[in-house]
């Protein structure tokens, strides 16, 4: 009895202050312009659920070109989430941001409106698109990650349709996902039997990937891709390691579950469990595998010097099917690897028939910005972007600043920009001051950890005409200097210029930058790769336009599984070429070339 008293009386208060608390707190939200729907929501489910803070965007009056035409100006509202969001913010002065495209000459791919202002019309009609012909599932509580529904208004619909398999795929995996996923009864049954018989073999339920943090965030979400795609073929549950560096950058991708590995496993910085590599070496030792632990460890990440890790053969993949959790380390798109597999080669050609896209897919499927995020990225989008009738992303990455003049990384991106008719030339001719009508105007983003690229580029432009009549305006989001990774504001900049340079129309990259990688499989870009200097060289192509979206693997397996060296990637795999921007790297290319 004793007991049940502190009880009770804790539950009364609970109550207590949750009707004291909970007007107040739907107050506040309303009147400060920072509101925590994430919090709001993750109360309301019982869920533990970040409170990403947010300013609240709502698409009103976008006006928007469609088809080239000048511009019809429509209303654009969607249902559910974001209704409910705007009349809310409605409500409050100076909450409700009135966006419209500037002067009719709106870009294609940019604000999509539709010809009806009724909102229940208009939200059937977009359903197939707002979920991106079926790669999205609904259900989703919308408020809680505007993005997921409102990307379709700022990026072109994708010409590549998800397969009928790989929507079934993705819905079983969610499937999967809440039944096995944290919080779930399955989960703490499968994860108490593994960590008791850490190294002994033990069978579960419900089977874990968990993916684990290496090098900056455009390795890491390659990386995740490419661990996801290894979770739907192996029926594993996938689990990430997000660090503080990561808190509120991207939205739950799964529905009604979380695929953040909780804060109390205890395979957060697991230091006691087995290598792939050893079993690897007892594997050949004793060619038993009688003894596999129910945790191990894998190492998948880029070095060129290691031994072979024979990850891409059926014999590997057989013995890991019997180990319950599996970490995985890597920083590498090793997509490729895994076609190389003859079981999984089967099972992804029927997910993806056009294979060069699975980045594009998966990337889409898995990254949403969450609500901080995407406030950021509306909001720089309709200020400065929207503008144009195209947009061009340009990615400058210096690998060696030391070494390299800022001058010739200039001259390199202005030669290819220029050659390649990206941009054209300024004309030197005709006066400034003689304005002309309806000219067409480009706007170039650039993205880089310098701040000098764009100020010269916009400098060169400024107030000048240009040969093809065309204005020129020249946006840089952030320049940070140096890289750094494990920092959550410097990711946040990061993830925000590769969402932003995803929506271009037309892409020029640093070869051998991940950050690119991941705009240009978003946005399904084959992109210009900018030739990578290393120091004031000259006499190469400065660009060379790449030949599917789909991000590099650098270090693919330099051997057979008989363990004979592969010399000829591409008469062994024809789906796989030489990558463009790094000639031991391979990709995926679709079956027509
Ligand atoms: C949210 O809006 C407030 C008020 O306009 C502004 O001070 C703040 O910087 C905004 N926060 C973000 C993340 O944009
Ligand atoms: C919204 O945009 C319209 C059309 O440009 C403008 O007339 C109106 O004043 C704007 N409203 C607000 C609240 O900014
Ligand atoms: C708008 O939607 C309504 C209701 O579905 C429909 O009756 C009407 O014809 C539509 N108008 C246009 C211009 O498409
Ligand atoms: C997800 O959760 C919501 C709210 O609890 C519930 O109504 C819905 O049926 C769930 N969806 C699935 C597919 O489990
Ligand atoms: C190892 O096992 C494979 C298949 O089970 C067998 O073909 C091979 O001969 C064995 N090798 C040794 C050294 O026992
Ligand atoms: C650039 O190249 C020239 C020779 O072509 C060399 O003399 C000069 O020192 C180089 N500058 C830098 C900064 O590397
Ligand atoms: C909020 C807002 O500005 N709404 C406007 C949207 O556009 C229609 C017609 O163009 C106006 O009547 C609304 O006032």
């Amino acid at each position: 009895m004793n007991q049940m008293k502190p009880n009770s009386t804790s539950l009364r208060m609970f109550f207590v202050m949750f009707f004291i608390a909970f007007p107040v707190f739907v107050t506040v939200n309303l009147v400060y312009r920072n509101s925590s729907f994430g919090l709001f929501e993750g109360f309301s489910e019982g869920k533990e659920h970040r409170g990403t803070t947010q300013n609240v965007t709502t698409l009103q009056n976008v006006t928007h070109d469609n088809l080239g035409r000048e511009g019809d100006s429509n209303s654009v509202s969607s249902s559910g989430g974001v209704k409910e969001l705007q009349e809310r913010s409605q409500s409050h002065k100076g909450r409700t941001k009135n966006i419209t495209a500037a002067h009719g000459g709106s870009r294609t791919a940019s604000l999509r409106s539709s010809t009806n202002d009724s909102n229940s019309h208009i939200a059937n009609l977009d359903d197939n698109e707002k979920l991106l012909s079926g790669l999205l599932t609904s259900g989703f509580d919308e408020a809680s990650c505007i993005s997921r529904m409102q990307s379709h208004f700022y990026r072109k619909a994708s010409p590549h349709k998800p397969s009928q398999y790989l929507i079934s795929k993705l819905r079983r995996y969610e499937e999967i996902h809440r039944r096995c996923g944290p919080n779930s009864r399955s989960y703490h049954k499968s994860m108490t039997k593994i960590q008791h018989s850490k190294n002994k073999g033990v069978a579960t339920m419900c089977k874990y990937l968990i993916w684990t943090p290496a090098n900056g965030l455009g390795n890491q979400m390659i990386d995740l891709v490419a661990t996801f795609l290894y979770a739907l073929l192996t029926d594993r549950v996938l689990l990430v390691e997000f660090g503080k560096d990561k808190h509120g950058l991207f939205c739950e991708p799964f529905l009604n579950s979380t695929w953040e590995l909780p804060q109390n496993s205890p395979f957060w910085n697991e230091k006691h469990v087995q290598t792939y590599q050893i079993l690897l070496e007892k594997d050949k030792a004793t060619n038993s595998t009688a003894e596999l632990p129910s945790v191990l460890f894998i190492n998948l990440q880029h070095t060129r010097t290691d031994p072979e890790k024979f990850f891409h053969c059926d014999h590997n993949q057989h013995v890991l099917q019997n180990i319950p959790l599996l970490i995985l380390q890597s920083d590498q798109y090793f997509v490729p690897s895994l076609f190389m597999n003859p079981f999984f080669n089967l099972e992804i050609t029927k997910m993806f028939p056009e294979k060069d896209i699975v980045f594009h897919h998966l990337g889409r499927y898995l990254f949403h910005p969450s609500n901080e995020a995407w406030e950021l990225i509306s909001s720089y989008y309709q200020q400065h972007l929207a503008k144009g009738n195209e947009l061009i992303g340009l990615q400058i990455r210096v690998f060696s600043p030391n070494t390299t003049p800022q001058k010739s990384i200039m001259d390199l991106v202005l030669s290819c920009m220029l050659k390649h008719k990206i941009l054209p030339e300024v004309d030197l001719q005709t006066l400034a001051s003689s304005a002309r009508k309806n000219q067409r105007v480009k706007v170039v983003l650039v993205a880089s950890l310098h701040g000098e690229y764009g100020e010269n580029l916009r400098a060169m432009y400024l107030k000048k005409h240009t040969v093809s009549g065309e204005v020129i305006q020249v946006y840089q989001s952030s320049h940070e200097e140096h890289q750094k990774s494990y920092d959550n504001k410097h990711n946040m900049k990061a993830w925000i210029d590769m969402y932003l340079l995803s929506l271009s129309d037309k892409l020029v990259t640093t070869s051998l930058s991940t950050f690119g990688y991941v705009a240009q499989g978003l946005g399904n870009l084959k992109p210009w790769l900018l030739y990578r200097l290393i120091n004031n060289e000259t006499g190469f192509p400065s660009c060379e336009k790449d030949f599917s979206s789909e991000p590099c693997y650098h270090v693919p397996p330099k051997h057979y599984c008989n363990g004979n060296p592969m010399k000829d990637f591409v008469s062994s795999f024809p789906y796989l070429r030489e990558c463009k921007d790094f000639r031991f790297g391979v990709k995926m290319v679709n079956n027509s070339i």
